[in-house]
């Protein structure tokens, strides 16, 4: 299938949308070796495939990654901050640190791009994973008081803020599927306990952002998926969705915005998850290749909550970048139908800028809009990148350069 996006029906988008792309802080910076995911990378019988290692050395690079997203024409630049980096030690910051996330933000803010920043995503230091991680009674206040001490650094350098990165994917990859840290499988109670304290986390997040300085957005960015009832699967999908996605759209009342991050399909029967739609080709993730996804999502998400939504996250793990064009051009006139029912959508995110570190899976899906040489660290553009640069300068979907 082509992306035939030289049809007459012409996609446009709203004059102020958000074009970005998105990072995050342990999958492209290299030599995060302060945080529980890099324990878990080293860790016998883990499942990781690959250590993070050096990962794109953005850590170093950040300047050519930046200008690369500038360059493309695009409007904003989505990275997180490494907590781990941060605080190394509890209560103890570093200036250092700090002052090299508000270089990037300052950078992005040179180069006419809006700095949108996730203060969580996925690490977190080894001194709190050491005594509970997300479990200890007093992790949520902990991460307030990082959000408050970062945001007193860099809120004035701040264009969006994003909380926590998928909270949801914590409590259901590290203690129900245990493919995460800290490797739990099957404790619901666990579970559910991580996804509160979560949520407290966030809300503590949120105050205090807004007691900081700067002026801008605050939001989460839930991990969420089109979640389907195969006959008599009713029950059980209403469970998975009020569990996995509703208990955080309910915990962003009073947010500026919910950001949505989705890729796929999912089924479910009366005995759980079932299998995929064999009809339906499977991503480089092996889950269902379903753009249609961002649609579903979108709505439910503006109509759940009453907040103006974000795709802070969408992609596709693959080799074949035509199909990445094909996949983010029917996410678009998805995005475009929402806009055509009034549903506020105020901008999209590619996930990712680079190839990179893709957690329990490694180096292996290819989300880039950019290759990454694992040797040289050199960064190249795929078409899709060019085609993704020309959509947002057009503001409207356009047909693949040649
Ligand atoms: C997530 C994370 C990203 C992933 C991306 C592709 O949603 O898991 O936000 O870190 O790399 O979604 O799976």
């Amino acid at each position: 299938m082509s992306a035939d996006n030289s049809r007459a029906d012409a996609v446009t988008f709203p004059e102020d949308f958000l074009w970005g792309t998105a990072t995050a802080a342990h999958q492209i910076e290299g030599g995060n070796v302060n945080n529980d995911w890099w324990q878990w990378e080293h860790t016998p019988g883990s499942g990781c495939a690959d250590s993070s290692g050096d990962a794109c050395d953005s850590f170093h690079r950040w300047p050519e990654d930046v200008d690369l997203v500038a360059g493309l024409g695009l409007g904003a630049y989505r990275f997180s901050l490494e907590w781990s980096r941060i605080e190394p030690a509890e209560g103890e910051f570093s200036i250092a640190a700090l002052d090299h996330y508000r270089r990037i933000c300052g950078h992005c803010l040179e180069r006419g791009l809006i700095p949108v920043v996730t203060f969580h995503h996925f690490t977190t230091p080894q001194w709190l994973s050491a005594r509970g991680g997300w479990e200890a009674a007093d992790a949520p206040e902990r991460f307030g008081r990082f959000v408050a001490r970062a945001t007193a650094h860099l809120g004035d350098q701040i264009g969006w803020a994003c909380t926590i990165n998928e909270p949801n994917v914590i409590g259901v990859m590290g203690y129900t599927m245990g493919e995460f840290p800290p490797g739990v499988k099957d404790d619901f109670g666990r579970h559910l306990a991580v996804n509160e304290n979560m949520v407290r986390a966030h809300r503590l997040a949120v105050e205090a952002l807004r007691s900081g300085p700067g002026a801008f957005p605050v939001g989460l960015t839930l991990s969420m998926a089109e979640l389907k009832a195969e006959e008599g699967g009713e029950a059980v999908r209403d469970v998975a969705e009020d569990v996995l996605e509703n208990t955080f759209l309910r915990g962003t009342e009073g947010d500026d915005f919910v950001g949505v991050q989705c890729y796929t399909r999912m089924h479910f029967d009366a005995q759980g998850q079932a299998p995929d739609d064999p009809e339906i080709p499977q991503t480089q993730m092996g889950y269902e290749n379903w753009p249609q996804v961002v649609e579903y999502t979108v709505r439910r998400t503006a109509a759940f909550t009453g907040l103006p939504v974000v795709v802070t996250e969408n992609g596709i793990g693959t080799d074949d970048d035509a199909e990445r064009i094909v996949y983010v051009s029917e996410a678009l006139r998805g995005v475009r139908r929402c806009l055509d029912d009034g549903v506020d959508v105020r901008g999209y995110f590619v996930w990712s800028l680079l190839d990179n570190f893709e957690w329990a899976h490694g180096y292996g899906p290819k989300f880039g809009l950019f290759t990454v040489d694992r040797t040289t660290f050199e960064r190249r553009p795929k078409p899709s990148a060019l085609w993704f640069g020309d959509v947002a300068k057009a503001n409207a979907l356009v047909p693949p350069r040649g």
